[in-house]
């Protein structure tokens, strides 16, 4: 019944007309390449000059904005762990990046909500236990929260997609 809230979707995180985007950003918030360099494009500079004032990040973390060119109404910034082998508490702290951010989705009232394959891209962290985490603390929070009506994992790319597939089709 919780996953029936779930959705896979294979399009550009920043075309999503959703109550928030999760961005998967760096510990400076200033900006980088992959997911986080298309929404500072597409939400404009303004979106850089409100993160200069946010002071960075922790790994782990998030921290909220507005979405200003974005057809979302807020980023959530989380800053997802650098894969160094995994006995560096990377699961722990990939953990807390969705905890954090369905926190802040629940303070603001938000009901919807799309997130990228956190540190799956350049941080290096394996597919398959990312996609096991995403889809765990996903079921958790919506579990927890009846009022969040929906949440869009995108994939962006085919393994993406298959790895989340597995996951869901594990109870
Ligand atoms: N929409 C949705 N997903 C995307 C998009 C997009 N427009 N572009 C890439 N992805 P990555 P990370 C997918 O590398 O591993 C940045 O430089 C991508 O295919 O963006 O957490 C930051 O500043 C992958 O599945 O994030 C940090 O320095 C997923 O998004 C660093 O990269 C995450 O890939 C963070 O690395």
């Amino acid at each position: 019944m919780n996953d029936n809230r779930i959705q896979l979707i294979d399009r550009d995180i920043t075309t999503l007309k959703v109550d928030v985007i999760v961005n998967a950003a760096n510990n400076s918030l200033l900006g980088g390449g992959g997911v986080d360099g298309a929404i500072h494009r597409a939400a404009g500079p303004e979106l850089l000059a409100e993160c200069r004032t946010l002071k960075g990040c922790a790994t782990g973390e998030a921290k909220i904005t507005k979405g200003y060119r974005l057809p979302a109404r807020y980023v959530i910034h989380t800053v997802g762990p650098v894969w160094k082998g995994g006995g560096e508490g990377e699961a722990e702290l990939l953990t807390s990046c969705y905890k954090n951010s369905f926190a802040l989705a629940a303070e603001y009232n938000l009901k919807s909500i799309a997130f990228p394959a956190i540190s799956t891209g350049v941080y290096g962290f394996p597919k398959q236990a990312a996609a096991d985490i995403a889809v765990r603390e996903t079921r958790a929070a919506l579990k927890a929260d009846p009022d969040l009506e929906k949440v869009i994992m995108v994939c962006f790319n085919r393994q993406t997609r298959h790895a989340y597939q597995t996951a869901l089709a594990q109870k």
